[in-house]
């Protein structure tokens, strides 16, 4: 009787973690449409068939490679049969267009074929607000056939995914002067230098996100090559844009001239309680949560300790922030020019309003380095690297360290939970493969041949993942029958929206 009782505890036990894992918010459909998957930006995908070993060399597991510039800092996303990456312009899949550009590059899902490209001319004043070579830097979002990203002249755009392949051009904006098939079709775009008075600190790097009708990103507005002055302290650090014609909605200030350095955090959005919140790293080092319709800022939390000192041991937050279940999960850090240094994680209650650095503080876990990435969230683990090399794999509801994995090599990217196994990036070029579980087990390590600054994501069976020059697709190539359609069997069907 006692062993019975026991067995039907274990089965409704196992129920819920089954129903726990089901109910994690995924990209629909099989796509990976915007940084994170999903707008909470938790970096977690159950897609089954996706490879734990591949080899560039011999081209194991490897379906195609695509040539991007020499340092892509962009990372792909997958959508409508295609996939968008950010880079510069080294590549040259235009032959007449000649010298330093941003470049956004779309390419066919199933085999790589280069399709057509954005190109953005640097800013004339260089360095402060557009560095050289740096490309194309904000992820994009791609919802109903269009495409937002922000340009490295700190534009948020939305372009036609079909581009001009679908021989029309698609307005309001349809001022192009090229619209031959490899050209973007703009549909429209928001000039935040010039509507805002934005002097993005570096590059403007925001990943968009959506809800409803907005488009919300951050500005990047920051400090001026002195490092000591925000030429700009009026222009907003937070915008939303109607997505249908790119007019403004709503803009938020609250650093004015306490910016540290720069503002390169993204927005995640989730459901908070009865409200839609957007939530954001800012430029004091401070993460706020909006109402996402209306603009106005719910809470703020001050993510440094009172008596730390910038740059020292003051951080400013560039990660973006993970929503799960009312709680926010977020690390600061800094530039990776700035090093190593001390860093702070914390589980924040997003339901509190106000200053809610005591009242909303869950846990705080110290052990963590400096940190420029974004978290992933699967069976009640958090998994969170640091610039230093470490992955901690913490307990969500305490943020005590299950364990911890020394990757020997500055990590840039962000961890991702594959159908329970963890896939992080390093400087060094390696792809570790990990066991999304409370014991560490390291699965595989796949080398890719360069730089990996940037995160693998999963697509109808297929991991792409770019190294700071290519764009791999990575899967069982005897597969890639099972890829969807190509996109000019798709043509039709945008033609007829
Ligand atoms: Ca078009
Ligand atoms: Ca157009």
């Amino acid at each position: 009787m006692k062993k019975q009782a026991f067995s039907v505890v274990a089965f409704a036990a196992a129920g819920a973690l089954m129903l726990a894992a089901a109910s994690l918010p995924e990209p629909a459909h099989t796509e990976w449409p915007m940084w994170g998957g999903t707008p909470d930006r938790n970096m977690y995908s159950s897609m089954k068939g996706i490879p734990s070993t591949w080899e560039v060399k011999s081209k194991q597991n490897i379906k195609w490679v695509a040539e991007l510039g020499s340092q892509s800092y962009g990372n792909p996303v997958v959508a409508s049969g295609m996939v968008f990456v950010g880079t510069n312009n080294e590549a040259m899949y235009d032959k007449e267009i000649k010298g330093d550009r941003g470049i956004l590059l779309a390419f066919r899902e199933t085999d790589g074929q280069f399709l057509w490209q954005a190109v953005h001319d640097k800013l004339p004043q260089g360095r402060a607000n557009d560095w050289p070579f740096q490309g194309i830097c904000s992820s994009p979002l791609v919802e109903d056939g269009i495409v937002y990203y922000v340009s490295n002249r700190g534009e948020l755009m939305a372009v036609d995914a079909q581009g001009f392949r679908d021989g029309k051009n698609n307005g309001p904006y349809t001022e192009e002067k090229l619209t031959r098939e490899v050209d973007v079709d703009i549909i429209w775009r928001y000039d935040m230098m010039e509507e805002l008075g934005v002097l993005q600190h570096n590059m403007a790097n925001s990943s968009p996100v959506a809800s409803g009708d907005l488009i919300f990103v951050s500005t990047s507005n920051g400090q001026d090559e002195s490092h000591v002055n925000v030429p700009s302290p009026r222009a907003p650090s937070i915008i939303a844009v109607n997505k249908k014609d790119g007019t403004l909605a709503w803009e938020h200030n609250p650093v004015g001239e306490n910016i540290l350095h720069g503002q390169w955090s993204s927005p995640a959005v989730a459901q908070v309680g009865d409200l839609v919140q957007v939530v954001i790293g800012q430029g004091d080092g401070w993460v706020r949560g909006y109402d996402a319709l209306k603009g106005e800022m719910l809470w703020e939390f001050d993510m440094n300790p009172k008596d730390s000192v910038w740059p020292k041991t003051r951080n400013e937050v560039i990660s973006t922030p993970v929503i799960y279940e009312n709680v926010v999960y977020v690390a600061n850090g800094q530039d990776p020019e700035h090093g190593e240094g001390v860093g702070h994680l914390y589980a924040i209650d997003a339901t509190k309003r106000g200053d809610i650095t005591e009242s909303g503080r869950i846990w705080h876990y110290a052990d963590i380095r400096r940190s420029i990435s974004t978290g992933a969230l699967y069976d009640g683990i958090l998994f969170y690297p640091d610039f230093s090399g470490f992955l901690h794999a913490l307990d969500i509801k305490t943020g005590k360290a299950f364990w911890k994995h020394d990757m020997f090599a500055a990590i840039w990217g962000s961890p991702i939970v594959i159908d329970g196994r963890v896939y992080l990036g390093d400087e060094d070029g390696d792809i570790a493969v990990m066991a999304a579980d409370r014991t560490f087990k390291l699965l595989a390590e796949n080398n890719m041949a360069s730089s990996v600054y940037s995160t693998p994501v999963p697509a109808n069976a297929t991991l792409f993942l770019n190294n700071r020059n290519q764009l791999f697709a990575i899967g069982d190539a005897k597969s890639a029958d099972r890829s969807p359609a190509d996109p000019r069997a798709l043509l039709t069907r945008w033609a007829s929206r």
